[in-house]
């Protein structure tokens, strides 16, 4: 670790969000609805019975949140696009009225001097597609998003550069289409949903799985068709990270060898073109039904690895026994943050890009995501005071900090998030923001951790 605590010139200091989490405006200007807008809308679903109906305003405030990010000294932004926006019914029509709004927003970032980064599928699918083939049940709604993909690199592809396909597959399929349980420590584990909200067989996962794979590779190829020479492309997977118990070769080749295998279906295979055998083996043996051409689009080339990185996955020590590592428990103590499965550990800020560069030797690395929810409140001298969000902060960057400083590949961090928004089934009590939100008055006010990014930034360093 050098003693500067810099990064690499030309980082890329971002902040990030999402459609459906920050827009509202959710049936404005044509707009379809969404699965999100099903879901929310149904009581019980989501924590106080909180929806995305209006959420920040960021429809209609995206200038005065622009203007937020240039102060805290961004120079990129992850946001999403609301498919439902540019195609109300998921395929045919474009709506230009939900097109102009991500030209307005670029256009207002260009001027701030802050690079767009879109992406295109953040689990706001249009409910259309989900009534008429079960969502990404069927692979009509991989070649739609494709189709809607390519529609939006040509009609950005002059201002916009970088491009993620789809955020988190491993928590908005395995949470949409069966439910899933992390371990939080001590044991237990917790159970995660989410839109459709449905709950299909293991082998039946399998072949959803292998849909979204393919609607990303399918996408790439889109974007590359449509947009201009040089665009960029890749996902934003929330890799699931195996952490060594120690910094040795056999415990760090035990780590490797379990998140590969343990990202099979999705990860795994977008990087190598093909399914493991054990995952293949897997719940009975059922196997997707796919084709070579298919596993060749799935592994299209990209221009970097993104990844969203938040907790450990599992501890994993070397093992005599196949496959050669097992998992250690966490410990019912283990430190943890507000939401309820966000295990606390920086190390895994370090070891999520080393395995990217070890495990399949990616040369661009992009942390699309890190943050976490805070107890937030604005006091009566009206600030903020997230001291945990800034210990988080400067612990998890500094493990960044060490990767970058060993020289592996990273070339920007985006903090999760911008402003506080709507945490999916966690509703609008779990802030994430740099920036506080006040959901009755929709006030934005800078916590304490945006002076820590502010100052990070300034110096390209940890503070
Ligand atoms: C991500 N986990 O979700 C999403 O991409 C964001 O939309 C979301 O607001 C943010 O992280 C915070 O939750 C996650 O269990 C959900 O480890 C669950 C986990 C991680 C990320």
């Amino acid at each position: 670790m050098s003693a500067d605590r810099k990064f690499p010139d030309g980082f890329t200091w971002g902040v990030a969000t999402s459609a459906y989490q920050i827009e509202g405006a959710w049936n404005e200007d044509g707009e379809g609805v969404s699965i999100w807008d099903t879901f929310s809308h149904t009581p019980g679903n989501v924590k106080n019975d909180d929806t995305g109906d209006v959420a920040n305003d960021h429809y209609h405030r995206y200038a005065e949140d622009v203007a937020l990010m240039k102060d805290l000294g961004a120079n990129g932004y992850r946001f999403s696009i609301a498919w439902p926006r540019i195609f109300p019914e998921g395929t045919g029509t474009p709506n230009q009225r939900g097109m102009d709004f991500y030209n307005r927003l670029v256009d207002e970032l260009l001027a701030a001097g802050i690079e767009p980064f879109a992406t295109l599928y953040h689990w706001d699918l249009p409910q259309t597609l989900e009534d008429a083939h079960g969502g990404w049940r069927s692979k009509e709604t991989a070649k739609a998003f494709a189709d809607y993909a390519g529609f939006v690199a040509e009609q950005l592809g002059d201002r916009v550069r970088h491009y993620f396909t789809i955020n988190e597959f491993a928590s908005f399929v395995e949470a949409g289409y069966q439910g899933v349980d992390v371990q939080v420590g001590g044991g237990k584990t917790i159970h995660l949903g989410a839109a459709p909200a449905v709950s299909v067989s293991d082998a039946e996962l399998k072949q959803v799985r292998h849909h979204a794979v393919l609607g990303h590779g399918l996408a790439v190829q889109a974007i590359r068709a449509q947009g201009p020479e040089g665009t960029k492309v890749g996902f934003a997977e929330n890799i699931r990270v195996a952490v060594p118990v120690l910094d040795t070769p056999e415990h760090v080749r035990a780590a490797e060898a379990a998140t590969r295998e343990r990202n099979a279906g999705f990860m795994t295979v977008m990087m190598e073109g093909r399914y493991t055998d054990d995952y293949l083996a897997s719940a009975g043996g059922t196997t997707p039904t796919f084709t070579d051409d298919e596993l060749a689009i799935i592994a299209s080339p990209l221009d970097f690895v993104d990844i969203n990185v938040y907790r450990p996955g599992w501890y994993i020590e070397p093992a005599d026994e196949a496959p050669g590592y097992r998992d250690v428990p966490i410990n019912a103590s283990h430190p943890k943050m507000l939401s309820s499965w966000h295990v606390f550990d920086p190390e895994v800020l370090y070891w999520a890009p080393h395995h990217m560069q070890s495990i399949w030797g990616a040369q661009s690395i992009y942390i699309t995501e890190n943050g976490c929810a805070a107890s937030d409140v604005l006091t009566a001298d009206g600030r903020v005071y997230d001291s945990d969000r800034v210990m988080f902060l400067r612990a998890y960057l500094t493990q960044l900090q060490r990767a970058t400083s060993e020289g592996i590949p990273v070339h920007g961090y985006f903090h999760w998030s911008a402003q506080d928004n709507l945490e999916w089934m966690d509703g609008f009590g779990n802030r994430f923001g740099l920036i506080y939100v006040d959901f009755e008055t929709l006030e934005r006010t800078p916590k304490l951790s945006a002076d820590w990014f502010r100052e990070a930034v300034r110096r390209n360093a940890v503070v």
